[in-house]
């Protein structure tokens, strides 16, 4: 059941003390849309209060606002609690959801292709390229004045989501949006050097060793690395450091699903699975209690490491025989493919 912009317009202008709430292992996406709401609802003269479960990381501390983020919060009874870039509470965090769940009236803003329940008022469109760009109509919608910091937050957005604009996902529309942010201020250039050239050391280490661990199956479909719990370590590094090493990973000539498995420690075996056009990894990663978008999907998997690894090529295996992966090819120009936090 989708809710119309007015609708979801209309939600936002009952309410005075909004949670907002941003995904777990968070993403450009999700926190640049939920900043920007911030930003303009608060000129809006409402109480808002942004949330993170999992913080900021470190390549997005840039973004403003980001310093308003809290981890979590004692208050209760919002009266409207939004989730950003995901369609369902699990994925907010355990100590996030009860402060979205007790909110007077519940939205959600996302472009993932699982439905689920959630969500009095739900602005969902799986085609859109990013989060970003549901909440640019949105605030257009509610004739939200747009600033410098708000068209930073939602370009950055579309930037990370779209791969520097070169996924499938990738429409006129997004450009067109994109062109407008750069008129109230927003420069691609800033936001790359940012985002993408001030990564840390123990990031690119950790890109060399998932590099130099490269496989590809025997007929070339399938390319995948891993990085193990003594990599992590040795290089003092953490999982979001590993943020689009499996784009690297996909890139093989002829590979048409590329993963990257992560042994982080204490923590589940962490999967991000990437297709070109015509494989859908999305129903892989649910098999796995997992999900996102068609071309870019995650789930985590229990150990040993040489387990999960054996587990998912032969899943990912069975997708090329099997049509649900590869049906409607051609059908999916306008389609979901973004960077999948998991
Ligand atoms: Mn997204």
């Amino acid at each position: 059941m989708k809710s119309t912009l007015k609708q979801a317009a209309e939600a936002i202008f009952r309410a005075n003390r909004i949670a907002l709430a941003s995904h777990i292992n968070p993403d450009g996406d999700t926190l640049g849309s939920m900043l920007a709401l911030t930003h303009a609802l608060r000129s809006m003269n409402k109480i808002v209060v942004p949330l993170s479960q999992h913080g900021v990381p470190e390549i997005y501390r840039w973004l403003p606002g980001a310093e308003w983020i809290r981890t979590n919060t004692d208050e209760r009874n919002f009266d409207l609690g939004i989730i950003c870039d995901t369609g369902c509470t699990k994925r907010i965090g355990k100590d996030v959801a009860p402060v979205i769940d007790s909110a007077r009236t519940t939205m959600k803003i996302d472009h993932h292709l699982a439905e689920g329940d959630f969500g009095d008022i739900r602005v969902v469109n799986s085609h859109v390229a990013a989060t970003g760009e549901l909440v640019y109509s949105l605030l257009k919608e509610m004739r939200a004045p747009f600033n410098r910091a708000i068209a930073e937050n939602l370009l950055c957005a579309l930037i990370t989501d779209t791969g520097s604009f070169r996924f499938m996902n990738v429409t006129s529309h997004t450009f067109r949006i994109s062109a407008s942010l750069m008129q109230y201020g927003a420069c691609p250039a800033v936001i790359s050097e940012l985002v993408f050239e001030s990564r840390s050391f123990a990031s690119i280490k950790l890109l060399g060793r998932a590099l130099d661990a490269l496989n590809v199956s025997d007929d070339g479909l399938i390319a995948w690395s891993f990085l193990r719990a003594s990599d992590f370590i040795e290089l003092k590094a953490n999982d979001e450091e590993t943020e689009g090493i499996v784009n690297h990973i996909r890139a093989v000539r002829g590979a048409q699903v590329g993963v990257l498995f992560r042994e982080v420690p204490g923590m589940k075996i962490r999967v991000s699975i990437r297709s070109r056009e015509g494989y859908d990894v999305n129903l892989v990663a649910q098999d796995f209690d997992g999900g996102g978008h068609r071309q870019a999907a995650g789930c985590s998997m229990d150990p040993p490491l040489d387990d999960a690894i054996n587990r998912m090529l032969k899943r990912i295996r069975e997708g090329f025989s099997n049509t649900t992966n590869t049906t409607n090819l051609q059908s999916v120009s306008s389609s979901s493919d973004t960077s999948y936090g998991e």
